[in-house]
């Protein structure tokens, strides 16, 4: 994608990587954009800056409205996760918020209806969701509206997990396609990547260090090196997992894509007929394995009892119980957290003052080889955990 800029372009892009504030950001990006010769082979690298200033601007824009008190579109995130609905005008998407959530959004029944993200709640088992209910997406196709979408791009990217809205009534798989592609060119994936890079920079590093976990498929660690410092980035931690290319890493010098696990609903198939809904499910699942499909009705109430544990699931998180050492119940509400946390992360979580002082923990539960295992801080937890933390001073 972005190879053979001019040195001129490379120091300048050093200069937005290094600006702090959203202001400074947007002036190195369009002093950055100013100096990319524009031909077939920027195409991309072009668009991507093109949107990112417009997503920069909308948040620069979003700042100053929080500041004097006016509506804003980013939204707080409260109980385990955050999730926010996606799907064009029309698809159901408040009245599905409506059906699952304990809070309500304006269903009118007429085109955008709802102009400002409406967060509630929804629960599974002793789970708390949160949920967003969203303006319409447009597609990118669309002229117009750029603001609009920018903005509910940049709702995506800071959301945990996507819940997808289809109308079954209205060509689903177009809609799907529209909202991947535009999702996709933000740099946000739904599809699970081969691989990932992260790229840490700091003059703590001295010198282009990489982290292995996984395999470059055309290129040398020394391509890797050589890579970077045309970029006159001297001094980072490349960190790659999976299988990735030279042009993966050199995306990440730009903006590392964000994959989203998503949960996809096939709405108001009370209206579509059966054998219409069937061919809809079998075409979106063939075109997308990486989400789960499922065919519901707000209006009916259809399939929606199971749409919380689909969206549990694909957030990958477990559920641990903290007990303290003389009690025999363990808490009530749960620690949420990734699925794969040790007892160390677990910790963290709980008063990360406990590991200076960790002597061993306690685990009843799935993760157990018996009631009341002894493990050490590397024991990874599972869903269900019930964990018990021994220090070597009494009382914390
Ligand atoms: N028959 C039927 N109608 C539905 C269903 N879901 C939503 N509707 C109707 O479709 C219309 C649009 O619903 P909304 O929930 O407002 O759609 P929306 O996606 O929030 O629309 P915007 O706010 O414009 O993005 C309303 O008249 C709803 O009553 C469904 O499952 N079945
Ligand atoms: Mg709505």
């Amino acid at each position: 994608m972005v190879t053979n800029l001019p040195a001129e372009a490379k120091a300048r892009w050093v200069k937005y990587l290094e600006a702090r504030t959203t202001e400074e950001k947007i002036r190195a990006l369009e002093d950055f954009l100013s100096s990319v010769p524009k031909h077939k082979g920027t195409e991309n690298l072009v668009a991507w800056v093109r949107r990112k200033l417009s997503e920069l601007r909308e948040e620069l824009e979003e700042s100053k409205k929080k500041r004097s008190g006016g509506p804003s579109f980013f939204v707080e995130k409260h109980g385990a996760a955050q999730v926010v609905l996606l799907g064009y005008t029309l698809s159901g998407k408040s009245s599905l918020f409506n059906a699952l959530t304990n809070a309500k959004s304006r269903v009118t029944g007429l085109p955008y209806t709802t102009m400002f993200p409406v967060p509630g709640m929804v629960r599974y088992e002793d789970v708390q969701i949160q949920l967003i209910d969203t303006p319409p997406f447009v597609p990118e196709a669309t002229s117009g509206k750029a603001s609009w979408r920018a903005k509910l791009i940049g709702l995506a990217r800071n959301a945990d997990a996507l819940l997808i809205v289809l109308d079954s009534t209205s060509d689903p798989v177009e809609q799907f396609r529209n909202i991947v592609e535009d999702l996709e060119n933000a740099g946000i994936m739904l599809r699970k990547p081969r691989g990932r890079v992260q790229i840490e920079r700091s003059k703590a590093y001295s010198g282009v260090r990489l982290a292995k976990m996984g395999k470059i498929l055309d290129g040398t660690e020394e391509d890797v090196r050589k890579l970077l410092e045309s970029y006159r980035v001297f001094n980072a931690l490349v960190k790659i997992y999976g299988e990735v290319s030279l042009d993966d890493i050199e995306k990440a010098l730009f903006e590392a894509s964000v994959h989203k696990s998503s949960v996809t609903l096939l709405n108001k198939v009370d209206l579509a007929g059966s054998e219409v809904v069937e061919e809809q499910l079998k075409e979106l699942k063939e075109l997308a394995p990486y989400t789960q499909i499922l065919p519901v009705s707000a209006t009916s109430r259809l399939g929606l009892e199971a749409v919380p544990k689909y969206l549990f699931a694909v957030l990958e998180l477990i559920r641990v119980y903290t007990k303290e050492p003389n009690s025999k119940e363990p808490s009530r509400e749960p620690l949420v957290i990734p699925k794969g946390s040790t007892v160390e992360d677990a910790i963290k979580y709980i008063r990360e003052e406990f590991l200076k002082y960790f002597k061993y923990a306690r685990i009843w539960g799935p993760s157990a080889k018996y009631p009341g295992e002894k493990v050490g801080l590397d024991h990874v937890l599972s869903d269900g955990d019930i964990i018990e933390v021994r220090t070597q001073i009494r009382g914390i």
